[in-house]
């Protein structure tokens, strides 16, 4: 039995030694990024079994991610190495003011070779949430359908579905965006979203608004992560909202949100009460944000533990 499976794409991420244009930048580091990888070790950390469905090119790049996420405790019995894709790149330019940007080299992904075919069912049977993003349907057609497929093997065998809108416009407009993510939302159980996504998708600020359209919709828990402002979760009639848990020092923002997930559904598989889960999700939010790099300050379980003063940590 599997805790949590995703879908995704997955990258080789290079952070500049040095802020100024990527142009002029002479030496990076290698990192590796994937929203959908990090929420799988976001989990394993957690102590949760995970397993990654993806596809890498059949390269260098390709061979070290996996053997990364393999290292993490992550399934990748279904993470194939494409032969004639090149693994996706991921090139980050960070400013003196703290500005930045991402430039991808994705497409095409070697995800987008994956077919709903390739999904086992037996996959699906033996899981108990299938977390999925709006990046890896925004890389491809073919890529939605996996999507689809994924929903509908999810639905089949009582698999709960965790979502993460995850919108990246550098990969789709937003009338893409909202236009494929949308339907998707009816079979969603746990909805996990930015202010901004949720005013994408359904077209309000407001988070009364929100959380109508959402229960209307079938959502069990709709989770409106909000970073430095905390976190707002709806389940079951209630509305809570949760206070932030301030970072000791914000070094890297970025794999926040998926610490976030990880944490969330990690409490759900507790069987927490919402505001235990907000406080737990928020607390790893704001530990991966003291830690460069898109998952390498997602924590283990007991540094949670000892951030929430749950246990001692003792350290000489
Ligand atoms: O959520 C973090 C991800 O954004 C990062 O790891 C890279 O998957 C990535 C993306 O598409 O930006």
């Amino acid at each position: 039995m599997k805790d949590v499976i995703t879908i995704g794409d997955a990258m080789i991420a290079f952070s500049p030694s040095s802020t100024g244009p990527l142009k002029f930048v002479q030496s990076f580091e290698r990192r590796i990024g994937g929203a959908e990888l990090n929420v799988a070790i976001g989990c394993a950390r957690l102590g949760l079994s995970s397993g990654w469905i993806s596809r890498l090119g059949k390269d260098e790049f390709g061979q070290h991610i996996k053997t990364f996420a393999r290292g993490e405790g992550i399934d990748t019995t279904e993470v194939g190495l494409v032969e004639g894709y090149a693994t996706s790149l991921l090139f980050k330019e960070l400013m003196a003011s703290g500005a930045g940007r991402t430039l991808y080299y994705r497409k095409p992904s070697p995800t987008e070779t994956l077919t709903p075919d390739d999904l086992k069912p037996d996959y699906f049977k033996q899981a108990k949430i299938l977390h999925l993003t709006g990046i890896f349907p925004a890389l491809s057609q073919m890529n939605v359908e996996v999507t689809k497929r994924a929903i509908k093997l999810a639905k089949e065998h009582g698999v709960k579905i965790a979502f993460d809108p995850n919108i990246r416009l550098r990969l789709w407009s937003k009338e893409e965006a909202r236009q494929t993510l949308f339907p998707l939302l009816k079979d969603v159980d746990i909805l996990l979203a930015g202010d901004d996504e949720l005013e994408l998708l359904l077209g309000t600020s407001s988070h009364d608004e929100v959380i109508k359209q959402t229960v209307e919709m079938g959502i069990e828990y709709t989770i409106i992560k909000r970073g430095e402002n905390g976190s707002i979760g709806h389940y079951n009639g209630e509305t809570l909202k949760a206070n932030p848990v301030l970072a000791a020092k914000v070094v890297d923002t970025v794999g926040a949100g998926d610490g976030f997930d990880a944490g969330f559904l990690y409490g759900y598989l507790q069987g927490w009460s919402l505001e235990k889960m907000l406080l737990f999700a928020n607390t790893i939010g704001s530990m991966v944000v003291e830690v460069i790099g898109d998952n390498e300050g997602l924590p283990y379980l007991e540094e949670v533990q000892a951030r929430l003063g749950e246990i001692e940590r003792i350290e000489r």
